[in-house]
């Protein structure tokens, strides 16, 4: 279906559109004597997961409306990451969802992912769905619940979880958590947490080592009247209370409306705790938009921050997992992770851009104009070219999204799963 040839005679294609932009662009930075191999390095490293759960069309409470060849398994949902990386050379992980993803032959799952040149990068627990066969309910909580029972089914779900990433290959071990309340009075908020705390320090305890454990926070839903783990700070005195491996992930679409993203991400870094990314885009709340499609600015703020933390020798702060967690109602979900991908990429690199000591200059003069002005240069500067190369040079296509198209890999899906094919998992 997509073959190295069928990309290298992509890029042939677009070679003469391509040297025009990526020369100017080459110019461009050498004017401003910016080191644009360097540059290139940085952003052929970046590699973004992506989830299991968002290679099909999610739902809304009103309905779901598949657009076909959807994967049916696990192995499917591998071949689907595989092709998204062979077109972007970006997409070399994905994050599994136990009970949705359990995979019945390790050995044939490992073979599959290195074919496909892929990694696992976290394993996810579900203690938001009562399972088949379970014999406590989690309607009242998973890890908060009152009665010890049902907390101990959650952890040893987490047990579990981690059992599967071992024999994979992972390290990462990703909680959130649906608990909370809907009226008030229903929880005793301080008693919740503390169970909370102690569960998550119970599997943080059993894990091995080697692994992190990722702590999660959303304001709202499924519960509306609290949450337990509603915010940064209280991921962040979880982390604290478990151990130097527990760290907080950022999802972006849980934050009320005109919440401050990229100041949350400086705090976490400067205490060493930022863990990891959800990226997704929301207008109003947990939408799972496509990434970048309401606040670019905002997510190359966000870049901002990590790449000046990554330069800043007295931050301390482990390495952080990025992956894309979004769900598809309109778009084909494909194009959607290979768009989410493309924007990430372009805000790593304006934010590789950044003149940091002229900035940091402008900071101490309390220069408010030219400081703004230095985040804006490198903003509105049309970085595409750039992060074009660098998927060609690992060998991906110019025009990522552009090729799906080209060879009509829907249908391609279609064809081969059923136009009914719907995603497992959800
Ligand atoms: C619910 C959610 C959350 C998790 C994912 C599995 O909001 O989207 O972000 O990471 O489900
Ligand atoms: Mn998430
Ligand atoms: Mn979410």
């Amino acid at each position: 279906m997509l073959t190295d040839s069928r990309i290298q005679e992509h890029n042939e294609k677009l070679a003469d559109d391509h040297a025009f932009r990526w020369g100017y662009m080459q110019e461009w930075l050498h004017r401003k004597g910016i080191d644009a191999e360097h540059i290139l390095q940085q952003l052929q490293a970046y590699q973004v997961a992506i989830p299991s759960w968002a290679l099909g069309t999610g739902g809304t409470r009103f309905g779901r409306y598949p657009g076909g060849g959807e994967p049916r398994s696990l192995e499917e949902k591998i071949e689907d990451v595989g092709l998204l990386h062979a077109l972007n050379r970006a997409s070399g992980s994905i994050s599994l969802h136990i009970p949705w993803d359990i995979p019945q032959d390790v050995q044939a799952i490992q073979n599959l992912l290195d074919e496909h040149h892929l990694t696992i990068d976290s394993v996810n627990s579900n203690t938001f769905q009562d399972q088949k066969d379970a014999n406590h309910s989690y309607k009242f909580g998973s890890l908060c619940h009152t009665q010890s029972e049902v907390r101990q089914q959650a952890i040893d779900h987490n047990m579990e979880v981690v059992e599967y990433g071992k024999q994979l290959g992972c390290h990462t071990l990703t909680v959130w958590l649906a608990d909370g309340s809907n009226f008030p009075g229903q929880h005793h908020f301080r008693r919740a947490y503390q169970r909370t705390a102690d569960s998550l320090k119970a599997i943080y305890n059993a894990m091995p080592e080697d692994w992190t454990m990722l702590v999660e926070y959303k304001p709202y839903e499924p519960h509306f009247y609290s949450m337990i783990i509603p915010d940064w700070g209280t991921s962040l005195r979880l982390a604290e209370y478990c151990g130097p491996n527990a760290q907080v992930l950022v999802d972006l679409g849980h934050h009320l409306p005109n919440t401050n993203i990229e100041q949350i991400v400086a705090r976490l870094l400067h205490f060493g705790r930022l863990g990891g990314f959800h990226f997704n885009g929301s207008m109003y709340g947990d939408d799972d938009l496509t990434t970048g499609s309401i606040k670019p600015f905002q997510l190359f703020l966000i870049f901002c921050e990590l790449v000046q933390a990554a330069q800043d020798s007295a931050v301390q702060n482990p390495a952080v997992a990025y992956m894309i967690d979004a769900s598809h109602n309109t778009k084909d979900p494909l194009e959607d992770l290979l768009q989410s991908v493309q924007t990430i990429m372009t805000a790593y690199a304006k934010a590789l851009l950044v003149n940091t000591k002229g900035l940091f200059a402008a900071q101490e003069a309390n220069d408010v104009v030219r400081a703004e002005e230095m985040l804006k240069d490198p903003f509105l500067a049309d970085v595409r070219p750039l992060v074009a190369e660098a998927i060609r040079r690992n060998g991906g296509a110019l025009n990522p999204l552009g090729l799906y198209r080209q060879l009509d890999i829907r249908r391609q899906l279609i064809d081969k799963r059923g136009k009914l094919a719907v995603a497992t998992g959800l």
